[in-house]
Order: structure tokens, then sequence, then C-alpha cells
């Protein structure tokens, strides 16, 4: 199951490194990810090679053309017609992680990185199949967050994460944050590692682990906990984490 993704930017050098590193970087040997960056400029036809210009009726800065889009998206089609146009912009959906694993069902994305004020609206009535946005900031274009989803979705293909590891333990599948990590040395300067995780009693170190993470939820994402699988257990300890935190 390899997944296909075709970045259609104004600055393909900016994706050059960062996808290129650790997991992704590997993905990318084995063949399970497949990643092209497509400079929207080499599909201009005018001398000047304009990519943007001045809105209609006036207004701030520029937007992006619909031509030389048009032509990316369809030269792209035209070898796969499946291909999936996703357009990154603040207006979109925000991303989490259900439109990730949607998302990674699809074996070929287009991710069209905006710039500037945005596209022409025509890009959006005419080849925008979905739109997303990373969170409720601005940022100088969609680069980054084309970034981000690639990273999210690549992690999610069979073979990408190590074969003891898989995606679906991970703590925003069940909707908890993750309980606290411990590594050598014991004491760093005063502070040891708990007790328990020393103690080779492996019941005794699952109940201490969800008892930090449910902790660790309800004090920092208390929004998690309504949407959480909670055992009986789980919802007897959440009380007890109340109480204690009331009487602090
Ligand atoms: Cl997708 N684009 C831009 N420019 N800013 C963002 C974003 C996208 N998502 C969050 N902020």
């Amino acid at each position: 199951m390899r997944m296909k993704f075709d970045i259609l930017t104004l600055f393909p050098n900016m994706f050059s490194s960062p996808l290129r590193e650790s997991i992704l970087g590997r993905a990318i040997e084995k063949g399970l990810v497949q990643i092209q960056t497509i400079n929207i400029r080499d599909f201009t036809l005018d001398k000047h090679q304009g990519v943007d210009d001045t809105p209609y009726g006036g207004g701030q800065g520029m937007v992006m053309k619909v031509e030389p889009i048009a032509r990316a998206i369809e030269w792209v089609k035209s070898k796969d017609p499946s291909a999936w146009v996703v357009y990154l912009t603040p207006q979109g959906k925000q991303f989490n992680q259900n439109i990730a694993m949607t998302l990674s069902s699809r074996s070929h994305l287009i991710l069209l990185c905006g710039r500037y004020e945005g596209v022409d609206e025509r890009v959006r009535e005419q080849f925008v199949d979905e739109e997303i946005s990373i969170g409720d900031y601005v940022l100088t274009g969609g680069e980054l967050a084309a970034m981000v989803i690639i990273d999210a979705l690549s992690r999610l293909l069979p073979g990408v994460l190590g074969s003891d590891r898989s995606a679906e333990e991970d703590s925003f599948f069940n909707s908890l944050l993750e309980y606290p990590q411990y590594t050598r040395p014991f004491n760093f300067r005063g502070s040891c590692v708990p007790e328990v995780l020393l103690s080779g009693n492996h019941s005794a170190i699952s109940f201490w682990r969800r008892r930090k993470a449910l902790e660790r939820t309800s004090m920092e994402r208390p929004d998690l906990l309504a949407k959480a699988k909670l055992s009986e257990e789980d919802k007897r300890l959440l009380e007890e984490i109340l109480l204690r935190s009331r009487n602090n």
C-alpha cells in the first residue's frame, strides 16, 4: 500500500530536507511513500512567469492565479485521475487524527499550498476536493501545513513505523495523553525515577501509567476525556484525581 504525494508550491526547496530525515526518510527509501514537489511557476505560459496578481475589486496583497494551478493539477491528473486535491488554507476544516486516518486510505494526494491572500476562487470551485487548516493561527503559507499532513499520514501506513510499534497504540487513538517516560540515570540532580517503574511488577506499572495518563489528561486536556473510552476503574481513578486536585 504505497502512498503518493504531489505538492504544488511556489517554494519547492522548503520540502527538500524535513521530509527526508528519520522515519519519513526511511519510508521514502523503502518505497512506502513517494513525494514529488511541483513548482507552480513551471506551469506559467507568459514570459514573466506570473503566478499571482492583484485582487479584482481592490484590497491588500496578491492572489494566486488560476491558470498555472489548473495546468499543474491537470498534468498530475492526466496520469492519475483518482488523485485527490487538498488545498491547505486557514479557511479549511481543522486537521485531526480522524481526518489523518481517513486521508491515509487514499493512494494519491495533490497538496496545494496557498500563499499571499490565497488562490483565485475558481481554483476552489473547479479543482479542490477538500480544504484543510492545521489550526487557528496564521502561517505565511500552506507549505508547513502540507508537511504536517504528510508526516501524520505516512506514519499510519503499514510498514512505516517499526513492527513493534503500531500507530493504533498512540494516545490520540484512544483519546488520552501519554503517561510520563523515564530512562537512565535513576537520579538526576535529586529528582528520582518513580520506584514503581523499577519494581518489575507489571500490573502495578500498568496501573500507575494509566493513573498518570488520566491525571495528565484531566489537568491539561479535560476536553479529551469526554470522548475517551473509560472503564469503571478509570472513572473511579478520575474521581480520586479530581478530589485531590480540589484539596490542593
Ligand atoms: Cl493550511 N495555511 C496557512 N497559511 N496558515 C495556516 C494553515 C494553513 N493552517 C493553520 N494556519
